[in-house]
């Protein structure tokens, strides 16, 4: 297959100001007629063919300025259709083309889901619905009448605002005519159909236009619809108050389907949904649900400005509209809920996401420079690394000037498809920096090792700090340029009493600008010696070595003023704890008492103040954030045991404390998902799972009793999720109880689905095969098949990599079978194996087996042979 490079990128030679589509819904044999103004690009090649995309399109006619072409005029397939010689003014081209929605598996293009019409267009789905210049840059406006039988569609949806709607000339159909004024890709283009439930609100913006805006779900479940719709008006108040941006059209709609390749998508004032992130009651969805529907509501409604209005010029600037639009959701969380604590969320997940995504045979940079398949590079680099490029860039600039350039760039680039250089560009031309050297992080792919270096001169009454980087080589990248690296530093005394520190290297926000291989900063006026609290609220995606004994570490968990940085204390002394015992190093009984004491301590002084982060103090690093910090020749046994060992020292250990804390967190009045409320179900929940790990019978009883009288989903999965740590009869009966009780919740099955596959026992796979036969699941519907397989492919360690190699080749099977139905979901799953090369021998060469053979299979969609080979290079 071609390779796609950035460095080839041209102008379109043709440009498509206007289209018309007419689209008459058919649950097989969809009409659409599209009618495009194309007029030739003063920027492109002056003799240039014609050239539409498609894919698996059946084409019916097509005219030029109204007169048929002859078959002699134009070339079709299903990929492509060319006019050799188009005019060379402005023309207009009707082209019929006929879809089966109902046999489109791929969930891309014009597609059924639960028997509604909905559409999925980016990337490069718009192609399957009609032929067109399908790239970011060709930017157009749309008018869309959509046609259907009334009774079976009683709901048309199109992009921009409602124009005209009424009875077809047949009556027993109806059309809907929708107009969206702002020039958009055809990414962003969207239709439903379908007999849908609507929940509504009311929203004036602060320019005081009136906008309605509108939820639609299945029949029935309005009422899991208010907390989406609560989420959309305060992001919609907070894009106003905080980047004083402001919605555009009349109407907002949010379709919810059950069947959705990703998460959501920002279609121009028609986002579609998965509804996992829209759906929730206290009965059904847990606190973390309710986090990520406030996220991703936010998220795609933050697109209408940062990638709708301000598009990208091609793929290779996807970063432009996603890491940025998840710096923006996650700047909304953190001021709706606790900022520290939802950085900690935040860094956890782009460590056991991104980094382990940059130390594998799929690592690449954050604008990557070629591809093979662009929807293999919706990642966690694009997107999380993405977002921390933003964020740094703001620590390096502050917080004036991020805003000042922010609003340069909407200014400038608002209706155009923009590039990473034009983003800089608005902050290096808003602050009069020169931000090169920073646009390597967008280049250099790899997460840079900085280590540290204290000393302290008692005499002098200086302390003096060694930094130096490297980046390890990455596919395509064999050597590495030094990173501009924004360092957040201060220094903690052991007692915690303030400390007075000077450096002239350190800007007035307590930031050093590590841009070299090496440098050495020194602060003086320094008694006693301190501590050094490095990269603040996780500053920049780095590793970080630093060589403190455990005992300063704690000191830092103690007394520093940095959330971020008494949690990381914490995380690394267990981390070194957890290395050493998974790997047959010897862990002297006092340093692991001491750890556990200072957790006690911890939990004796102030875990009240902030219940949601005392939970994540408590929560031990994972066995996959262990293995990475292995990074070779893993034994996912041994991790297991290590982890189980040390959940049962702390558990013992604080035993007294994690009572308490069971005892007087429970839930009084009736269920609410703010951020205070979860907190404490987060730490109580916690607190069970140590005390079950330290005793099972308790646990067991504990767990048992919660999950009977629990009020709510997020304590009664807790609770069965502590049972499945427990082999025996009441972890049985609890599982049958809730598939029985949830059996026509397909969301909450998916929990039911994940708990089970992640059960660190050798009959795991078994089970899995056999809920693959439960009535509830489905290769067809991706939550399904991620909430079983995936679960148990990315959260089982020890089952999924199995020293016999039955977890990879189950895996692989499945792969297949997936790729025949949704190759990117197929593709998806097959990136659990990027793993593979840091495993021990055995597993390895089991591993590199069950890729050869998905390998060697004929006819692999694009997605699954990029990721393959890829991940076999
Ligand atoms: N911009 C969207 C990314 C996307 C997508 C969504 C659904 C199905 C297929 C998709 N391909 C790409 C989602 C977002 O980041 O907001
Ligand atoms: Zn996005």
């Amino acid at each position: 297959t071609p390779i796609v490079r950035l460095e080839d990128y041209r102008p379109s030679d043709f440009l498509i100001d206007r289209v018309e589509l007419d689209v008459r819904l058919h649950p097989t044999q969809t009409r659409i007629v599209a009618t495009l103004a194309i007029r030739p690009n003063p920027e492109g090649r002056p003799d240039a063919p014609l050239v539409l995309d498609g894919d698996e399109l059946n084409l019916n006619s097509v005219a030029l300025d109204g007169r048929v072409l002859t078959g002699e005029e134009f070339e079709a397939s299903p990929h492509a259709l060319t006019i050799a010689q188009p005019p060379r003014q402005p023309f207009t081209l009707t082209v019929e083309t006929e879809v089966n929605p109902t046999a489109n598996t791929k969930l891309m293009g014009l597609y059924r889901s639960s028997g509604n019409y909905c559409t999925q267009c980016e990337a490069e789905g718009f192609r399957r619905i009609t032929y067109f210049l399908d790239r970011p840059d060709v930017l157009s406006v749309y008018t869309t009448r959509i046609e259907a039988e009334r009774d079976e569609v009683p709901v048309l949806l199109g992009n921009g605002n409602l124009v005209e709607s009424g009875a077809a000339d047949d009556p027993n159909r109806h059309y809907a005519v929708w107009r969206d004024p702002y020039p958009k890709p055809s990414y962003l283009f969207a239709l439903v159909g379908g007999r849908l439930g609507r929940v509504a609100k009311a929203f004036k913006t602060m320019s005081g236009r009136e906008v309605e805006l509108a939820i639609y779900v299945e029949p029935g479940k309005e009422d899991r619809a208010g907390y989406a719709l609560d989420a959309l008006e305060r992001s919609m108040r907070w894009d106003e108050r905080v980047f004083g941006r402001e919605y555009d059209l009349d109407v907002f709609n949010i379709v919810a389907v059950s069947d959705f390749n990703m998460g959501a998508m920002e279609n121009k004032g028609l986002n579609i949904f998965n509804d996992k992130y829209v759906l929730a009651s206290p009965e059904t969805a847990t606190d973390m649900d309710y986090a990520h529907i406030e996220a991703i509501i936010a998220h795609e409604y933050f697109h209408n400005w940062t990638g709708n209005r301000v598009t990208c010029r091609d793929w290779f600037q996807l970063c432009l509209k996603e890491g940025l639009t998840v710096f923006r959701d996650q700047e909304f969380s953190s001021d709706e809920r606790s900022r520290p604590v939802h950085r900690i969320a935040e860094v956890k997940t782009l460590r056991a996401r991104q980094f382990l995504e940059d130390s594998s045979p799929l690592a690449h940079p954050v604008r990557p420079t070629q591809y093979r398949e662009i929807n293999n590079f919706y990642t966690a680099t694009v997107y999380e690394k993405g977002a921390e490029i933003v964020r740094m860039l703001k620590t390096i600039i502050g917080a004036d000037a991020f805003r000042r350039g922010m609003d340069l760039y909407f200014e400038r680039c608002d209706g155009t498809a923009a590039t990473v250089e034009d983003f800089l560009n608005a902050f290096a031309d808003v602050t009069g920096r020169d931000l090169s050297h920073f646009a390597r992080w967008y280049e250099q792919a790899g997460t840079p090792r900085v280590s540290v270096k204290g000393h302290y001169d008692e005499a002098a009454r200086t302390y003096r700090l060694d930094f130096a980087q490297s980046t390890p080589p990455t596919p395509g990248q064999s050597t590495k340029q030094p990173m501009a690296i924004p360092v957040a530093l201060g220094l903690v005394s052991h007692d915690g009493s303030p400390l007075s520190a000077a450096c002239d290297r350190v800007d007035e926000r307590g930031v050093f600008l590590f841009d070299k291989a090496s440098d050495t900063i020194t602060f003086a006026e320094v008694s006693p010696k301190p501590v050094p609290s490095l990269f603040r609220g996780f500053s920049a995606p780095v590793k970080v070595s630093l060589d403190l004994p455990n005992e300063e570490l704690l000191v830092l968990l103690r007394h520093d003023t940095d959330a971020f940085n008494r949690w990381q204390a914490a995380q690394t002394v267990a981390m070194r704890l957890l290395v050493a015992l998974s790997t047959g190093g010897s862990v002297a009984d006092a340093e692991a008492d001491a750890f556990s004491a200072a957790l006690c301590s911890f939990m004796g002084s102030d875990a009240f103040t902030d219940p949601a982060f005392a939970a994540l103090v408590i929560t031990l690093p994972s066995e996959a954030d262990i293995a990475q910090e292995i990074g070779k020749d893993v034994d996912p046994d041994a991790i297991h045991r290590a982890r189980s060992a040390m959940r049962r020292r702390i558990g013992a250990g604080c035993s007294q404390h994690l009572r308490r804390f069971y005892e007087s967190l429970a839930d009084s009045g009736p269920y609410s998902p703010d951020a205070a409320s979860a907190g404490r179900r987060a730490l109580r929940n916690a607190s069970l799972d140590l005390l079950a790990a330290a005793d099972p019978a308790e646990g067991e009883a504990l767990a048992t009793a919660q999950f009977d009288s629990a009020s709510n989903m997020t304590d009664r999965l807790a609770s069965l999720g502590v049972l499945t740590t427990l082999p025996g009869q009441a972890r049985e009966d609890a599982l049958a109880r809730f598939g029985e009780r949830y059996r026509n919740e397909p969301l909450v099955l998916d929990k039911w689905f994940t708990l089970q596959a992640a059960i660190p026992e050798d009959e795991t796979l078994e089970r899995v095969k056999t809920l693959m036969q439960h009535p509830a699941f489905s290769m067809a519907n991706p939550n399904r098949v991620r909430s079983l397989i995936g679960s148990f492919a990315m959260l089982n360690q020890v089952q999924f990599n199995r020293a016999d190699g039955a977890g990879y080749r189950f895996l692989a099977s499945i792969v297949l079978r997936a790729d025949e139905l949704n190759p990117q979901l197929a593709a998806r799953l097959l990136t659990a194996f990027s793993t593979w090369r840091m495993m021990e021998n055995t597993r390895r060469g089991q591993a590199e087996e069950a890729l050869r053979s998905i390998a060697q299979k004929p006819n692999l969609s694009r997605d699954v042979g990029d990721i393959v080979s890829r991940s076999l290079d």
